[in-house]
């Protein structure tokens, strides 16, 4: 791994924004499921996804779920049920009430939440297929109150037995009823603009290649969308005192996942920079994924070098990553002084993986520096909001006229006239 002066580190933020040829195909796609429904997501599934369906069979059936839980073991069932709880746990303490504001002047004015009416989970095929972010996308939605949440996947990602058993299996323990073999753009499209058999949603959430994310950005205004998740980040600030083994193995659990993965290791020790970096040698040698973890360590791994605390700290807000661990003496000491992480893995047990598949908060985070303005997946992102307004006779009378100054302001005699018939009324009585 590269060790660098904490200072000379530079960040490349990139964005995926797709191929001139990527974004057309995605605009072909879209507008043909919008104009033919379903005629257009069969003829897509079975050019891209080598599977010949019928409208009739694009829902997953009650067997096939059945079916799905003999083909998965216990020990799988046992965990996804205990992280099922831990996450619905987690979620249901951001839940907010709406609220009624009364003044003495007869003013109300409040809030109302709703949660969205439907909203659609895609589930990823091939290396990305995780039933653990089944669970992170379905279960804020459900616990916000959304009554119809339905999941898209692509057909045969289980082989010929049709789509992986323990991606059905996740969603219909997060309590998906709803669910359809469809993947890719046309998958986006069919969920945003609805067809024949597939009602549309309000959302649509999950991650997925460059054709998925590219088609929620062409269907996003039709409908809400998540952010668009880059590849997974890591970053450890570690001291001489932390286990140099533990650090590394942390760092290689998200090097794993992508080669464009980042893993780094923030310290202000030479030596024990050193010692992690021989560590991760060590390690990355015996992974079952040791091509992908040795590119991304190769690409995007380092050791950064700080003077000190502050500036190892300094370093890590301007990198805004979406996973810090805090491996230092004192890891509380600093919490406060942390501005930008998507989430802040304390201590030298609270190893990534324990908030990836089973802590409770959301394991999908702000990517890409964006942790800087945007949040973890959370209740929020599922629900919506209304105002309230009620103003009484005497609370108009009191501020007509400000209001009537702003309307004239701004040249909108109308607005001004709607408050002023009401006064000129009112007030003669
Ligand atoms: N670390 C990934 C989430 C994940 N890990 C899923 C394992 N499965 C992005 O936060
Ligand atoms: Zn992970």
């Amino acid at each position: 791994m590269r060790m660098l002066r904490a200072e000379q580190f530079g960040l490349t933020r990139e964005v995926e924004y797709g191929t001139p040829e990527q974004n057309e195909t995605v605009r072909k796609i879209v507008e043909a499921v919008r104009n033919e429904g379903d005629a257009a997501v069969l003829a897509y599934t079975e050019e891209h996804d080598r599977v010949k369906l019928d409208p009739g069979s694009l829902r997953v059936t009650e067997g096939e779920i059945q079916a799905a839980y003999g083909r998965v073991d216990d020990a799988f069932l046992t965990a996804i049920r205990e992280a099922a709880a831990n996450i619905r746990a987690f979620h249901e303490k951001q839940l907010r009430q709406s609220w009624m504001d009364l003044q003495a002047d007869g003013t109300m004015l409040g809030q109302i939440l709703r949660p969205l009416k439907r909203v659609g989970v895609y589930v990823p095929g091939g290396k990305a297929a995780y039933p653990s972010s089944v669970l992170m996308n379905v279960i804020p939605a459900q616990v916000a109150g959304v009554p119809e949440i339905v999941m898209v996947t692509p057909p045969a990602t289980g082989g010929k037995e049709g789509i992986d058993p323990y991606i059905l299996v996740a969603a219909a323990e997060a309590g998906v009823k709803e669910m359809y073999r469809i993947g890719g753009a046309q998958a986006v499209a069919a969920l945003a603009y609805g067809t024949a058999t597939i009602p549309p949603v309000d959302k649509i959430c999950g991650p997925g290649n460059i054709f998925v994310a590219l088609a929620k950005r062409a269907v996003f205004g039709a409908v809400d969308i998540d952010s668009i998740a880059g590849p997974s980040e890591i970053v450890v600030l570690a001291d001489e005192q932390a286990d140099a083994a533990y650090v590394a193995a942390d760092l290689l659990s998200q090097a794993e996942h992508d080669e464009m993965a980042s893993a780094i290791l923030v310290t202000t020790s030479r030596e024990f920079g050193d010692r992690v970096a021989i560590e991760v040698e060590k390690q990355l040698a015996e992974l079952p994924r040791a091509d992908i973890a040795r590119k991304s360590i190769d690409s995007n791994g380092a050791v950064l070098l700080a003077e000190s605390l502050d500036e190892a700290i300094a370093v890590i807000n301007r990198m805004a990553p979406e996973h810090l661990e805090v491996m230092i003496a004192d890891p509380m000491s600093i919490l406060g002084r942390i501005e930008n992480a998507g989430a802040i893995f304390i201590g030298p047990y609270s190893s990534e993986p324990v908030g990836d598949y089973f802590a409770g908060p959301n394991h999908i985070l702000p990517t890409n520096g964006t942790a800087r303005f945007s949040s973890p997946v959370n209740v929020d992102d599922f629900v919506k909001k209304s105002s309230l307004i009620y103003y009484s006779k005497e609370a108009l009378l009191a501020n007509g006229d400000k209001i009537m100054t702003l309307a004239r302001h701004e040249g909108l005699e109308a607005h001004a006239r709607a408050i002023e018939i009401r006064l000129e009324r009112e007030g003669r009585e």
